[in-house]
Protein backbone atom coordinates (compact mmCIF):
# COMPACT_ATOMS: atom_id res chain seq x y z
CA UNK A 1 0.00 0.00 0.00
CA UNK A 2 1.21 2.99 -0.71
CA UNK A 3 0.96 6.77 0.73
CA UNK A 4 0.18 10.21 -0.16
CA UNK A 5 2.76 12.46 -0.10
CA UNK A 6 1.75 15.24 2.62
CA UNK A 7 3.76 18.92 2.45
CA UNK A 8 4.37 21.11 5.27
CA UNK A 9 5.60 24.53 4.97
CA UNK A 10 9.66 25.32 4.91
CA UNK A 11 10.45 27.12 7.90
CA UNK A 12 13.75 25.37 9.29
CA UNK A 13 15.87 27.20 6.36
CA UNK A 14 18.05 30.29 6.79
CA UNK A 15 19.22 32.49 4.65
CA UNK A 16 22.59 34.22 5.27
CA UNK A 17 24.19 37.67 3.91
CA UNK A 18 26.29 36.79 1.19
CA UNK A 19 29.28 38.42 3.10
CA UNK A 20 28.29 36.23 6.30
CA UNK A 21 27.57 32.85 3.91
CA UNK A 22 31.25 33.28 2.73
CA UNK A 23 32.71 34.00 6.12
CA UNK A 24 30.64 31.15 7.50
CA UNK A 25 31.98 28.87 5.00
CA UNK A 26 35.43 29.78 5.55
CA UNK A 27 35.50 29.60 9.21
CA UNK A 28 33.59 26.21 8.77
CA UNK A 29 36.92 25.17 6.48
CA UNK A 30 39.48 26.92 9.06
CA UNK A 31 37.16 24.28 11.88
CA UNK A 32 37.11 21.22 9.75
CA UNK A 33 40.81 22.12 8.57
CA UNK A 34 42.26 20.85 12.17
CA UNK A 35 40.34 17.87 12.10
CA UNK A 36 42.58 14.56 12.50
CA UNK A 37 42.60 11.33 12.83
CA UNK A 38 44.01 10.23 15.92
CA UNK A 39 45.08 6.65 16.92
CA UNK A 40 46.62 7.95 20.34
CA UNK A 41 43.64 8.53 22.79
CA UNK A 42 43.16 9.92 26.39
CA UNK A 43 41.43 7.46 28.85
CA UNK A 44 39.66 10.90 30.21
CA UNK A 45 35.55 10.35 30.25
CA UNK A 46 32.91 12.35 27.80
CA UNK A 47 29.94 13.24 29.06
CA UNK A 48 27.61 11.11 27.36
CA UNK A 49 25.02 14.16 26.51
CA UNK A 50 27.68 15.03 24.12
CA UNK A 51 27.70 11.64 22.39
CA UNK A 52 24.17 11.19 22.39
CA UNK A 53 24.10 15.18 20.55
CA UNK A 54 26.30 14.33 18.28
CA UNK A 55 24.30 11.25 16.97
CA UNK A 56 21.32 13.22 16.72
CA UNK A 57 23.31 15.50 14.17
CA UNK A 58 24.31 12.28 12.54
CA UNK A 59 20.45 11.05 12.70
CA UNK A 60 20.01 14.25 10.27
CA UNK A 61 21.59 12.90 7.42
CA UNK A 62 19.99 12.34 3.77
CA UNK A 63 18.65 9.06 2.91
CA UNK A 64 17.30 6.88 0.26
CA UNK A 65 13.72 6.85 0.95
CA UNK A 66 13.97 8.59 4.40
CA UNK A 67 14.58 5.01 5.13
CA UNK A 68 17.64 6.18 7.51
CA UNK A 69 19.14 2.64 7.13
CA UNK A 70 21.62 3.48 9.96
CA UNK A 71 21.99 2.10 13.98
CA UNK A 72 24.64 3.09 16.10
CA UNK A 73 25.66 1.07 19.12
CA UNK A 74 27.67 3.14 21.75
CA UNK A 75 30.13 1.24 23.93
CA UNK A 76 31.58 2.44 26.64
CA UNK A 77 31.77 -0.83 28.81
CA UNK A 78 35.37 -1.88 29.66
CA UNK A 79 34.49 -5.71 29.36
CA UNK A 80 32.84 -4.82 25.94
CA UNK A 81 35.71 -2.68 24.65
CA UNK A 82 38.12 -5.70 25.72
CA UNK A 83 36.36 -8.04 23.91
CA UNK A 84 36.08 -5.47 20.85
CA UNK A 85 39.86 -4.87 20.82
CA UNK A 86 40.59 -8.94 21.11
CA UNK A 87 38.42 -9.97 18.02
CA UNK A 88 39.67 -6.81 16.21
CA UNK A 89 43.82 -7.58 16.83
CA UNK A 90 42.97 -10.42 15.79
CA UNK A 91 41.30 -9.62 12.86
CA UNK A 92 44.15 -7.18 11.94
CA UNK A 93 47.35 -9.56 13.24
CA UNK A 94 45.93 -12.04 10.08
CA UNK A 95 45.56 -8.71 7.82
CA UNK A 96 49.10 -7.25 8.32
CA UNK A 97 50.30 -10.72 7.98
CA UNK A 98 48.66 -12.74 5.50
CA UNK A 99 46.02 -11.07 4.03
CA UNK A 100 47.28 -7.74 2.96
CA UNK A 101 48.91 -7.55 -0.25
CA UNK A 102 51.97 -5.90 -0.67
CA UNK A 103 50.88 -2.86 -2.32
CA UNK A 104 48.41 -2.07 0.40
CA UNK A 105 50.90 -2.17 2.97
CA UNK A 106 52.74 0.23 1.03
CA UNK A 107 50.28 2.58 1.03
CA UNK A 108 49.46 2.24 5.01
CA UNK A 109 53.28 2.63 5.27
CA UNK A 110 52.76 6.25 5.66
CA UNK A 111 50.59 6.17 8.68
CA UNK A 112 52.19 3.66 10.36
CA UNK A 113 49.63 1.30 11.92
CA UNK A 114 50.15 -2.27 12.78
CA UNK A 115 47.98 -4.78 14.52
CA UNK A 116 48.09 -3.45 18.38
CA UNK A 117 44.81 -1.72 18.74
CA UNK A 118 45.33 -0.54 22.33
CA UNK A 119 42.83 2.40 21.70
CA UNK A 120 39.83 -0.12 21.69
CA UNK A 121 40.37 0.17 25.67
CA UNK A 122 41.16 3.51 26.40
CA UNK A 123 38.99 5.29 24.16
CA UNK A 124 36.18 6.38 26.36
CA UNK A 125 33.69 5.41 23.56
CA UNK A 126 33.48 3.10 20.97
CA UNK A 127 30.82 3.59 18.13
CA UNK A 128 29.84 0.37 16.26
CA UNK A 129 27.78 1.80 13.04
CA UNK A 130 25.44 -0.90 11.26
CA UNK A 131 23.88 -0.46 8.22
CA UNK A 132 20.43 -1.77 8.44
CA UNK A 133 19.52 -3.98 4.77
CA UNK A 134 16.75 -3.89 5.39
CA UNK A 135 14.11 -2.73 8.72
CA UNK A 136 11.76 -4.20 10.30
CA UNK A 137 8.18 -2.53 10.61
CA UNK A 138 5.96 -2.95 13.44
CA UNK A 139 3.83 -5.31 12.40
CA UNK A 140 7.28 -7.65 11.99
CA UNK A 141 7.08 -7.58 8.26
CA UNK A 142 10.82 -6.53 6.40
CA UNK A 143 11.07 -3.55 4.42
CA UNK A 144 13.65 -2.81 2.00
CA UNK A 145 16.15 -0.39 1.99
CA UNK A 146 17.48 1.76 -1.07
CA UNK A 147 21.27 3.66 -1.05
CA UNK A 148 22.59 1.76 2.16
CA UNK A 149 26.44 2.80 2.17
CA UNK A 150 25.62 5.70 0.97
CA UNK A 151 23.30 6.75 3.36
CA UNK A 152 25.30 5.55 6.42
CA UNK A 153 28.56 6.95 4.94
CA UNK A 154 27.05 10.05 4.99
CA UNK A 155 25.40 9.86 8.71
CA UNK A 156 28.81 8.76 9.52
CA UNK A 157 30.77 11.81 7.90
CA UNK A 158 27.87 14.08 9.81
CA UNK A 159 28.90 12.32 13.15
CA UNK A 160 32.80 12.73 12.51
CA UNK A 161 32.13 16.46 12.15
CA UNK A 162 29.74 17.09 14.66
CA UNK A 163 32.27 15.17 17.34
CA UNK A 164 35.07 17.44 15.83
CA UNK A 165 32.65 20.55 16.30
CA UNK A 166 32.04 19.19 19.93
CA UNK A 167 36.20 19.00 20.38
CA UNK A 168 36.25 15.14 20.98
CA UNK A 169 38.58 13.02 18.28
CA UNK A 170 37.72 10.16 15.95
CA UNK A 171 39.13 7.68 14.50
CA UNK A 172 37.42 5.26 11.25
CA UNK A 173 38.81 2.08 12.08
CA UNK A 174 37.48 -1.12 10.44
CA UNK A 175 38.61 -4.23 11.24
CA UNK A 176 37.69 -6.69 8.12
CA UNK A 177 35.79 -8.41 8.37
CA UNK A 178 33.57 -7.31 11.25
CA UNK A 179 31.08 -10.27 11.87
CA UNK A 180 32.38 -10.34 15.10
CA UNK A 181 30.75 -6.96 16.44
CA UNK A 182 27.61 -8.72 15.85
CA UNK A 183 28.26 -11.58 18.13
CA UNK A 184 29.84 -9.40 20.81
CA UNK A 185 27.12 -6.80 20.54
CA UNK A 186 24.04 -9.34 19.85
CA UNK A 187 22.96 -7.35 16.92
CA UNK A 188 20.62 -9.03 14.60
CA UNK A 189 21.81 -10.30 11.14
CA UNK A 190 20.04 -7.56 9.05
CA UNK A 191 22.37 -5.19 10.65
CA UNK A 192 25.77 -5.17 8.67
CA UNK A 193 28.63 -3.44 10.54
CA UNK A 194 29.62 -0.66 8.29
CA UNK A 195 32.65 0.79 10.71
CA UNK A 196 33.99 1.31 14.04
CA UNK A 197 34.64 4.22 14.95
CA UNK A 198 36.85 4.97 18.26
CA UNK A 199 35.84 8.64 19.99
CA UNK A 200 36.95 10.59 22.94
CA UNK A 201 40.01 13.13 23.61
CA UNK A 202 43.62 12.44 21.97
CA UNK A 203 46.11 11.95 24.47
CA UNK A 204 48.37 14.33 25.56
CA UNK A 205 51.34 15.64 23.02
CA UNK A 206 49.21 12.36 20.72
CA UNK A 207 51.47 12.06 17.38
CA UNK A 208 49.56 12.32 14.05
CA UNK A 209 51.58 11.19 10.79
CA UNK A 210 52.93 14.45 9.01
CA UNK A 211 50.61 13.73 6.08
CA UNK A 212 48.74 16.32 4.21
CA UNK A 213 45.75 16.94 1.99
CA UNK A 214 44.91 17.40 -1.22
CA UNK A 215 44.56 20.82 -2.31
CA UNK A 216 41.45 22.41 -3.92
CA UNK A 217 42.61 21.88 -7.99
CA UNK A 218 43.71 18.29 -7.34
CA UNK A 219 39.76 17.62 -5.65
CA UNK A 220 37.69 20.01 -7.37
CA UNK A 221 36.92 20.67 -11.35
CA UNK A 222 34.53 23.91 -12.03
CA UNK A 223 32.90 23.19 -15.28
CA UNK A 224 31.61 26.83 -16.08
N1 LIG B 1 42.11 -2.02 9.16
C1 LIG B 1 43.54 -1.96 9.34
C2 LIG B 1 44.27 -1.51 8.13
C3 LIG B 1 43.99 -0.14 7.65
C4 LIG B 1 43.45 0.01 6.39
C5 LIG B 1 43.27 1.26 5.87
I1 LIG B 1 42.58 1.45 3.97
C6 LIG B 1 43.61 2.41 6.62
O1 LIG B 1 43.40 3.68 6.10
C7 LIG B 1 44.16 2.25 7.89
C8 LIG B 1 44.33 0.97 8.38
C9 LIG B 1 43.89 -1.13 10.58
O2 LIG B 1 43.00 -0.52 11.17
O3 LIG B 1 45.04 -1.09 10.98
Amino acid sequence: MSSAPEFITLTSYREYPVEDMQRRATEFNDSLQRRRTVRHFSDRPVPRGVIEDCLRAAGTAPSGANMQPWRFVVVSNPEMKSRIRVASEDEEHDFYERRAPQEWLDALAPLGTDSDKPFLETAPYLIAIFAEKTGLLPDGRSVKHYYVQESVGIATGMLITALHNAGLASLTHTPSPMNFLNDILGRPQNEKPFLLLVVGYPAEAAAVPNIHRKPLEEIATFVE
